[in-house]
């Protein structure tokens, strides 16, 4: 069967900037969070690989634009490096020649026909801001945050139409602070919900800047709602996946869309003694300055259940008190990542939008498929034979497709990622790419066989699916 894409359905891909551009040029001082953690615990990352080299794309930016150029893409997301746009963080001095890079990507783009949209922090908050002013736990990092955000956008905003303030806001601290599985390891909920807050007054404020300067274009942010579905039709689990969807999904997406954090949310954080800092003034800016759009990243469902033992009394709060997650059995996987596959998500995601969020406009930022050892799937001349991600991609945007029909806004598909990159941890242990990355010197880069099917769906807009049938 063929479903139509429609003409202006966006079919681009992300990246961003630690994940992919390395060190070269980085001065002292310049580490952002990642770069400190790889540093301090280089033994967790991925046979030693992390945002050292990476792609090296700070020096090869323009192979790839090239294979973006040859492929038709129209969008590509990435991110500007905060640690490293500025010498000075706290009085914003910018580093000319880092800044200049990213003109020069900028342009590089636009001379390929592709669309550049840029997200201002995909984890990169500078180290320096970390151990002065203990990150996000700090108002004066918002306010360093919205001044940074001025300056990209005086300076980028002739070129740049599509700008987000955070990637994944609630990630972060939700492995350091709440987790503590990552560097440093300090458990503490409260700072978990005060950097939450924090990330969602600072896009506000950055929001409001945007219209205030009256810029050409739109101002949102990239979110990981899971889409979370309870075991059971038992009262039990049902109330567990509310209470996980409240905490990790309507934390950012109320404020952010409708302008208030629930009131469900507020009365638990109070009666577990982490209700965040806050002020009325503050809460008055978020509700003033809901986002223009979102960027929504899905891999996986989120599946819970009711918690099966009582909550250990000695360890400090966490929202899984109130839920433990869910295996179904059967479950498709993928396997090298651990990460359930379930299509039916995309749908479900987009008809919650439609009816809670408003139909605010939305696009899938990323989505795709890391797969472990695809040098196996390697054909003579080299090209890796991804048909598993063919089939991943084209499963994912079906599913999208019939939410666009059924009156989704939904706007477009990014896949995760454009080249093979780094990933917290894994680094390059798992694949995402359309074009291949040897870990060679020189960073060679290769088309895989997604990037010569992700050409013919951008430019024939349509998509073969195949029927389902009894078998
Ligand atoms: C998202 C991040 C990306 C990217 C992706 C793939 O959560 O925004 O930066 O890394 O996940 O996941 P992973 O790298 O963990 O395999």
């Amino acid at each position: 069967m063929k479903k139509r894409i429609p003409a202006d359905f966006v079919i681009g891909a992300a990246s961003s900037a630690w994940q992919t551009e390395g060190w070269m040029g980085k001065k002292e001082g310049q580490d952002s969070y990642l770069d400190s953690w790889y540093k301090q615990e280089r033994f967790v990352w991925h046979e030693g690989y992390g945002p050292a080299v990476a792609t090296n794309f700070y020096e090869k930016f323009q192979d790839d634009v090239d294979f973006m150029k040859e492929i038709g893409l129209t969008h590509y997301r990435t991110s500007i490096n905060w640690a490293r746009f500025f010498t000075d963080y706290e009085n914003c001095v910018v580093d000319e020649d880092y800044a200049q890079h990213i003109d020069d990507l900028i342009d590089a783009l636009l001379d390929a026909g592709v669309e550049p949209m840029l997200c201002l922090e995909h984890y990169e908050m500078p180290t320096f801001l970390q151990e002065k002013y203990d990150g996000w736990s700090s108002k004066e990092v918002v306010e360093l945050f919205v001044r940074y955000a001025e300056i990209a956008f005086d300076r980028y905003g002739d070129r740049v139409k599509q700008w987000f303030t955070f990637n994944e806001p609630v990630v972060i601290q939700t492995r350091v602070y709440l987790d503590a599985i990552r560097w440093p390891h300090e458990q503490n909920t409260k700072k978990w919900m005060q950097w939450n807050h924090h990330k969602v007054l600072a896009t506000a404020k950055v929001v409001r800047l945007f219209h205030e300067k009256e810029m050409d274009g739109r101002i949102g942010i990239i979110l990981n709602p899971e889409v979370t579905y309870p075991r059971s039709s038992s009262e039990a689990d049902q109330k567990a996946a509310h209470l996980y969807d409240l905490f990790f999904n309507r934390v950012y997406l109320d404020p952010l869309v409708k302008g208030a954090y629930p009131e469900e949310l507020l009365e638990l954080l109070e009666k577990q003694g982490v209700l965040f800092d806050h002020t009325e003034e503050e809460l008055a800016v978020i509700k003033d300055n809901p986002v223009d759009f979102l960027g929504i990243n899905l891999y996986y469902p989120k599946r819970v259940q009711a918690p099966r033992y009582e909550w250990n009394k000695d360890t400090p709060f966490h929202p899984e008190m109130y839920y433990d997650p869910f295996e179904l059995p059967g479950r498709r996987m993928n396997k090298s990542r651990g990460w359930e596959i379930y299509p039916q998500m995309m749908y479900d995601m987009a008809m919650r939008i439609k009816e809670e969020y408003g139909n605010i406009p939305w696009l899938i930022t990323e989505n795709g498929m890391g797969i472990e050892g695809e040098e196996r799937f390697q054909d003579d001349q080299g090209m890796v034979q991804d048909d598993y991600r063919i089939d991943y991609i084209r499963d994912h945007l079906s599913a999208l497709l019939d939410a666009v029909e059924d009156g989704s806004s939904c706007e477009g598909y990014m896949l995760w990622a454009f080249t093979d990159c780094v990933s917290p941890m894994n680094a390059f242990k798992n694949r995402y790419g359309l074009v291949r990355i040897e870990l060679d010197e020189e960073r060679t880069r290769k088309l895989k066989k997604s990037g010569l099917w992700y050409k013919e769906i951008i430019e024939n807009r349509v998509l073969e699916v195949e029927e389902i049938t009894d078998k």
